[in-house]
């Protein structure tokens, strides 16, 4: 398969459904909810400090520290299991990601809601691979000038989604919550933190 551009107007967002095949994507998924040290990360909402409604653990070089509600975090090392996907990345994109934000989804109520990945350390139009693995998920766009009207695609199992240009600066996106008796799913948000962060 390959990386297919989305029409979504003022960002620049594209989907390879099959990036990683099914074995390998299986491999990977039981891999990481072992071997990754799953969190509840807080976050703000509104101005109010909560618990994110996932489990997370924030993963890169040990430079590649990371503000966040005012806390500076430390990445975790990476798993061997990630070495592999973040070499095939970079060979492919052209791009050093230096971190990765992971989450858990352990079933369909863990969430999140709408926001932009739009921290200072990314700089202003970042580039974020997002692999998911595990149980398809509904993942959401919405134009930050037009709320109403939704974009809505599915994320399966090996899937690679791309988010670059001003899709942050334009869009919020959200994974909402789902009724249905869904597995856990892994999303792993490949991103590369500036200098500016360093130190
Ligand atoms: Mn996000």
């Amino acid at each position: 398969m390959a990386l297919v551009p989305l029409a979504l107007p003022a960002a620049a967002v594209a989907l390879d459904p099959a990036w990683l095949e099914p074995p390998a994507a299986d491999a990977l998924l039981a891999a990481l909810l072992d071997d990754v040290e799953w969190e509840v990360h807080r976050i703000r909402l509104f101005g109010r400090a909560v618990d994110s409604p996932r489990r997370s653990c924030w993963i890169g070089d040990p430079h590649a520290s990371y503000a966040y509600s005012g806390t500076r975090f430390t990445p975790h090392e990476w798993p061997g299991a990630m070495l592999p996907v973040r070499a095939r990345l970079q060979d492919e994109l052209g791009i050093d990601f230096n971190s990765v934000l992971a989450n858990l989804y352990r079933d369909g109520r863990d969430r999140m809601g709408w926001h932009r990945d739009n921290e200072r350390e990314l700089g202003s139009r970042p580039v974020i691979a997002s692999l998911s693995l595990g149980a398809r998920r509904r993942f959401v766009f919405r134009r930050r000038d037009e709320p109403a009207r939704k974009h809505a695609i599915v994320l399966g199992h090996g899937s690679l989604l791309l988010m670059a240009g001003d899709t942050q600066a334009a869009y919020q996106h959200a994974l909402p919550a789902t009724a249905k008796p869904v597995g856990p799913r892994i999303n792993l948000t490949f991103r590369r933190i500036g200098p500016e962060a360093r130190g």
